[in-house]
């Protein structure tokens, strides 16, 4: 017998295990209220600058918390307590997304039920986390204007996934010739009717219509009035 259908039914019980857990994370965060917001993006696009803008904006206002996932090292854990926020790493090594597992491996000593929001920032990739559901609420593709206006045609897979796409280093978009209006063309091409936010981190332009746009989804979540 050949070895692949073998290694196809392992990898469906991988993901089905994967789903199982995911599930039961976005009931616990559901009933605690806790509204989780995951970035998935190729290395370098800008998920922990833009991360760290964001916990040290929303800390004044709301109870907060960040994992990470990178293959190694500690890095952006550091940069992003950086914001006061309680943050963890995890470290995969060789594998190239998140799992459900992890995340609630992660959240052992933690109590959700204070967070009014938990950040996790995927490693770095555009292929692997596609796949995997994390609990999260809201996943978040973040494109920086670098890359060029062909990625969501080139993986679409990631950019189904997603909820929202976020273009980032828009402070940069003039000078690489970035064109938004055929990015936007493109995401639609393979996510019609998809919303995306255009932001700097380094400038902080786009950042409040973004924060905005996540205070009003926790307030749907809690049924509360957004501060
Ligand atoms: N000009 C500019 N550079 C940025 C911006 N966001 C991130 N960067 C830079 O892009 C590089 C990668 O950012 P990083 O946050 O580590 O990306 P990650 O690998 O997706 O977490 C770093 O050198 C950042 O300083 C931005 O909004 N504007
Ligand atoms: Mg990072």
């Amino acid at each position: 017998m050949s070895a692949e259908p073998r290694l196809l039914e392992v990898r469906k019980n991988v993901l089905k295990q994967n789903d199982l857990v995911a599930r039961m994370l976005r009931e616990r965060f559901r009933a605690q209220g806790t509204f989780v917001v995951s970035l998935v993006s190729s290395p370098g696009a800008g998920k922990t600058a833009f991360l760290e803008k964001t916990l040290t904006l929303l800390r004044p206002q709301y109870r907060l918390a960040a994992l990470v996932g990178d293959l190694a090292t500690e890095n952006d854990a550091i940069r992003l307590a950086r914001s006061q926020a309680p943050v963890k790493q995890i470290t995969t090594g060789t594998l190239c997304h998140l799992e459900a597992a992890m995340i609630e491996n992660a959240l052992n000593g933690w109590d959700t039920g204070e967070l009014d929001f938990l950040f996790i920032e995927n490693v770095g990739n555009l292929v692997c986390p596609s796949s995997y559901d994390l609990g999260e609420n809201l996943r978040l593709v973040l494109l920086s204007v670098t890359e060029g206006e062909d990625k969501p045609l080139k993986y679409p897979t990631i950019f189904n996934s997603a909820d929202i796409t976020v273009i980032t280093k828009i402070d940069l978009a003039d000078a690489v010739e970035f064109d938004e209006e055929t990015v936007k063309a493109n995401i639609q091409a393979v996510r019609p009717g998809m919303l995306h936010f255009a932001v700097s981190a380094k400038t902080g332009a786009g950042l409040q219509e973004y924060l905005r746009f996540l205070t009003v989804r926790l307030a749907e979540l809690t049924q509360t009035t957004p501060v």
